[in-house]
């Protein structure tokens, strides 16, 4: 146990001071950002650390990390499809290795090698052409075959007796899990100790545009102006872009995802198979982590269904019958905001000052640190950073798209 620790649990006088704090709502802040996921904080954070810019609002609907920040099965990796891809989650994912260190906080980073299935010849071509792109951009990411997957992972099933028997798999060491609600806490400390006010149950309602510009936004709490207002939502990205006058080509979709109840530690990889449309790793207290697709309609429910979990148990039990008695403790959704193209939209739109950080699929999670970072270098410069430049929304209109529907862990 820490130092710093024990001397808390001692000192009963003196509680630990909040993570974050609770402020009067200003009418004016130099940037306001819409959604309090980790996106959002992520983004403050990195404003007032690398930019000295403090004047800042976050404005969250509920409380902090109540969407997709703490939906997600928690899964990071950057072995993606395209070479912009690679390279901008790349980036994310070493700064999520250092982000313990960064926060001086236990975030809880479990880098245990993330293992994408193939169950066909066409997935193992698509493996092979995902690992030599991997490598070019110089991430750890290779083919490997059902015996040297068996001895990374014993209890799955590599025989030829499944239904769909596995071919081979694409191994990405550096891959991992975090805990996500740290992800946001640490965040939201960080940028709130740095000037950044969090404001919780303070929900947009509309979007002030003069004369082509961003002048503020309106809130259940009132009318907040601001030169500079960020979109960083999921679930709602074209409800409330649709505030500021700006369309944008995003479906939003519900994904599901479960918990068994604890069971002694037998999985220390992170093992996905897209054919089969599951994926599953082993938390730190011992629950299964698994989770499938996206449902198959578009919709804003976030409620579990049975389909869902009779669909993930004959999957799970293919791949390890050995979970044949394991009980499911908890299934909850959170929401997708599919782009055609399964890339994100980070940049600026047709309104000025108004800018979206957006459309993250089933990708939001692992992208958050570099989002952050580029968001605000963004910001502060209005420049678009060259690693963001592949995701700006203009893409959609000149016909210069991002497409990553193949590095998709599952997809519909
Ligand atoms: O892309 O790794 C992924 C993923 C896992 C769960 C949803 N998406």
């Amino acid at each position: 146990m820490s130092f710093k620790l024990i001397s808390q649990a001692l000192n009963r006088n003196q509680p630990p001071p909040r993570m974050w704090r609770q402020h009067p709502l200003k009418d004016r802040y130099d940037v306001v950002i819409i959604g309090g996921g980790a996106h959002g904080l992520a983004c403050a954070y990195y404003l007032a650390k690398e930019h000295g810019i403090t004047d800042v609002a976050i404005l969250e609907k509920r409380y902090i990390g109540a969407g997709g920040s703490g939906r997600n099965t928690t899964i990071l990796r950057s072995n993606y499809l395209t070479p912009e891809g690679v390279r901008f989650y790349d980036e994310s994912l070493r700064l999520y290795h250092q982000m313990a260190l960064e926060f001086d906080y236990n975030v809880m980073f479990s880098k245990r090698g993330h293992l994408t299935l193939a169950h066909s010849d066409g997935a193992v071509r698509t493996m092979r052409r995902r690992a030599e792109v991997n490598r070019l951009q110089g991430v750890d990411s290779r083919l490997i075959w059902p015996e040297q997957l068996k001895a990374l992972c014993p209890p799955l099933d590599v025989s030829e007796n499944p239904r769909h028997p596995i071919q081979a798999a694409l191994f990405h060491p550096p891959g991992g899990v975090i805990r996500h609600d740290a992800v946001v806490w640490g965040y939201a400390h960080h940028a709130d100790r740095m000037g950044a006010e969090i404001h919780q149950l303070t929900e947009v309602s509309g979007i002030r545009v003069e004369k082509g510009k961003v002048s503020g936004v309106e809130t259940n709490r009132g009318y907040i102006k601001a030169g500079t207002v960020l979109n960083a939502t999921a679930g709602w990205c074209s409800t409330i872009s649709e505030m500021a006058g700006v369309k944008l080509p995003v479906t939003t979709f519900p994904l599901q995802a479960c918990v068994t109840e604890p069971l002694k530690p037998f999985l220390d990889v992170i093992i996905v198979s897209g054919s089969l449309h599951v994926y599953i790793s082993q938390s730190d207290r011992g629950e299964l982590v698994m989770g499938a697709s996206v449902d198959p309609f578009a919709s804003y429910s976030m409620r579990g269904s049975l389909g869902f979990t009779e669909g993930l148990a004959g999957h799970m039990l293919e791949l390890f019958p050995s979970l044949a008695n394991a009980r499911l403790m908890r299934q909850w959704a959170g929401l997708c905001d599919m782009t055609p193209d399964y890339s994100p939209i980070m940049g600026f739109t047709p309104v000025d000052g108004f800018l979206v950080d957006v459309g993250w699929g089933t990708y939001g999670f692992k992208a958050t640190p570099s989002s952050g970072k580029r968001m605000a270098e963004l910001i502060a410069t209005n420049k678009t950073p060259e690693l963001i430049h592949p995701f700006r929304l203009s893409r959609f209109y000149e016909h210069d798209l991002v497409g990553e529907k193949g590095a998709a862990s599952v997809s519909n």
